[in-house]
């Protein structure tokens, strides 16, 4: 699909489905690494609120931490978003057999809304295929226009299906009324979510300082800035007043 047809399914519909970016290497490694974090939670943090959504992908396993300077994924999220934008939270999202998880409920992804005006974006990538048996996600088509929550009826009444392939991207307006569904299949449905932002806007995790020095190092131009690397604040004149090719907060992040 050629952008300008993209762009208005995206403004119209909320959301849009990018077809084929992750192939089968890429899912195999991913689907290893998650599975890996959501074992070392489920050992370190059993009760807390959003059991079995990984935090911070991106500290959590290398190809988690590679993914986010893949060319399709930054294509088109600089494309329908802006060029400029970070990641406010970068998580996944499981759906174990006969269970919906946090993200079930009846929500938005932005608490803020802004008519015509974006603040947040979200991104999918389905390491499954996301089915009517494994609890693909609901979603309200146009409802990114809302200022206010329909009513969960309404909601179920109206919402879709979001059915899409294991490997294929997912790009929403965070204001896109939507839910998990609940898993009937007899396997654990996996998908990583990436909610971005403007650059101006605060993250919900450091993540500059979270990093380890080795996991920036390790990510290309579009990566460093997606962590926030550009938009960093300075703590001292010092820091105020280095050059421009080392400046803490770049010029131009709109
Ligand atoms: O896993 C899903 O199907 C949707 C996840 C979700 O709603 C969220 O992470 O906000």
């Amino acid at each position: 699909m050629d952008l300008s047809s993209l762009q208005q399914q995206f403004d119209q519909q909320g959301v849009v489905v990018i077809p084929q970016v992750l192939d089968k290497a890429w899912l195999n490694a991913l689907q290893q690494e998650l599975e890996a974090a959501i074992a070392e939670d489920t050992q370190q943090r059993p009760d807390v609120f959003d059991a079995g959504m990984v935090h911070n992908c991106m500290t959590r396993g290398k190809q988690m931490c590679a993914v986010l300077d893949h060319p399709l994924l930054n294509h088109y999220i600089k494309a329908l978003f802006t060029p400029h934008c970070i990641i406010y939270a970068y998580q996944s999202s499981s759906l174990t057999p006969g269970q919906g998880n946090y993200g079930s409920r009846v929500h938005v992804d932005c608490p803020r809304w802004i008519d015509n005006y974006i603040t947040n974006v979200g991104v999918i990538l389905p390491l499954n295929d996301f089915t009517l048996q494994n609890g693909a996600t609901w979603y309200l088509p146009g409802s990114h226009r809302l200022a206010e929550l329909p009513s969960e009826t309404l909601f179920y009444q109206q919402a879709k299906r979001l059915l899409c392939q294991a490997g294929d991207m997912v790009i929403f307006n965070a204001r896109l009324v939507h839910a998990a569904g609940v898993n009937q299949d007899n396997y654990t449905r996996h998908a990583l979510t990436i909610n971005l932002c403007r650059p101006y806007m605060r993250q919900r995790f450091d993540f500059p300082r979270l990093l380890t020095r080795q996991q920036i190092d390790s990510l290309g131009e579009d990566g460093r800035r997606l962590v926030g690397m550009n938009v960093r604040m300075p703590v001292s004149l010092d820091e105020f007043y280095l050059p421009p090719e080392q400046r803490l907060y770049k010029p131009g992040q709109e």
